[in-house]
């Protein structure tokens, strides 16, 4: 004879609690895979603030234009714990689930504010989770938000609550990874077991990424929705020439490259710029997203071009490009990038002229720096003295 089982909606939460019955479940447990979600999160969270403050950088910030690919490095770290994130939260939550359904839902007004401090925590990890994976997906239209503002402030609302999550667990945290393992019955699943299988998960989810910007193992990046090999000149392209409205204006015979310095402005035709003196760096183009390709540039150092419009150290430069209505139109080189003499106004990408969804006829390329940073179809840049 076949059981019916009870409509959902007669289940009381009382009852509910006891379908799951896992003797895996434990505070030590929970507390364990805590403290490896604690590391993963510390790291997302710091690579993720200063990926922030590179572009949009507070007074007190300070980011050198070396080593060439620390940028690279703290990227590929935020892409790479964000992932280990998505295995180790998944453990996390069904390690206490079956307390979402405890009855009744809170004791006392302290406990109703924590257990609402928990809900925030799991909404906000959620949301940050699901919209880095989209972001890196570059799958942007089911987010109606702009991205970087939302990633941002929800990150700080989850570490808000992170930290009150973890004063108020304190204690049974302390108790639990103090106390020794009380033993699981035998058969099924060891708690060994469980986080070896969350460790192979997020080992196969690093593999199947990280060679997105770790060139060795981009054979393995079955999962990365880049290939760092493919595209123009053999560098992937993130926006096309056609699709940021620039084909005619950076085709166009008439081009100049305006250089407005405090004494003089200059207004250069591509024959003036192969007249000046050339130079070349091996300098990788390292997307927020995750991905990173390094290739060999060749154009006019920004050094150069300062000095001849009468800039002197300590300038910034702002670099405009011929894209209109862009939020990658303008950027910024703080000092120390405008005077390194890797950052070039590059012209040729691996001996050959830049293809123009590149950035042809001039983009900027610069060391350790973000890719949204690295400017195409650059049409004007101005020297600002400190
Ligand atoms: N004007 C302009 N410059 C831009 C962009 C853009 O959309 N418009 N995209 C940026 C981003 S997000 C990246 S990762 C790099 C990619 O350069 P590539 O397309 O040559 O690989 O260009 C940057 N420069
Ligand atoms: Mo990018």
């Amino acid at each position: 004879m076949v059981r019916i089982p009870e409509p959902l909606t007669r289940l009381h939460p009382a009852r509910l609690s006891r379908l799951f019955t896992s003797r895996l479940r434990s505070p030590q447990l929970t507390s364990r895979i805590g403290r490896l979600l604690g590391i993963a999160v510390a790291v997302c969270f710091a690579t993720g603030y200063l990926s922030h403050a590179i572009q949009h950088p507070p007074g007190w910030f300070y980011w050198p234009s070396r080593p060439v690919n620390l940028y690279r490095v703290t990227q590929g770290l935020h892409v790479a714990t964000g992932l280990a994130i998505v295995p180790l939260l998944a453990a996390k939550l069904w390690s206490v689930y079956p307390k979402l359904f405890r009855w009744p839902p809170f004791r006392d007004p302290v406990h109703a504010i924590e257990r609402l401090s928990v809900f925030v925590l799991v909404a906000a990890a959620l949301f940050q989770v699901t919209t880095g994976i989209l972001n890196i997906a570059l799958w942007y239209s089911p987010m109606s938000f702009f991205f970087t503002t939302a990633h941002y402030w929800t990150a700080w609302i989850f570490i808000g609550a992170l930290l009150v999550h973890i004063g108020v667990k304190l204690p049974i945290i302390r108790r639990a990874l103090g106390a020794p393992e009380h033993p699981v019955p035998t058969g099924g699943l060891s708690r060994r077991g469980l986080l070896t299988a969350v460790g192979a998960a997020i080992g196969v989810i690093t593999v199947a990424t990280v060679g997105q910007t770790l060139r060795p193992l981009a054979g393995l990046s079955v999962l990365g929705p880049r290939d760092p090999r493919v595209g123009p000149q053999g560098l992937p392209v993130n926006r096309s020439a056609d699709a940021a409205g620039v084909t005619a204006a950076a085709t166009d015979p008439a081009y100049r490259l305006e250089v407005v310095g405090p004494d003089r402005t200059l207004r250069l035709s591509l024959t003036d710029l192969a007249a000046l003196a050339q130079h070349t760096a091996q300098l990788p183009i390292t997307c927020v997203e995750g991905w990173s390709a390094t290739a060999t540039w060749g154009g006019v150092r920004v050094s150069d071009l300062v000095a001849a419009v009468g800039g002197g150290p300590g300038a910034s430069v702002r670099v405009e490009s011929l894209e209109q209505d862009s939020l990658y139109r303008i950027s910024t080189l703080a000092p120390p990038h405008a005077a390194d003499p890797l950052t070039l106004l590059a012209l040729r990408v691996g001996g050959q002229t830049l293809d123009l969804d590149h950035g042809y006829p001039v983009r900027l390329i610069a060391p350790n720096r973000p890719g949204v940073l690295q400017t195409k179809w650059v049409t004007r840049i101005e020297v600002l003295q400190p």
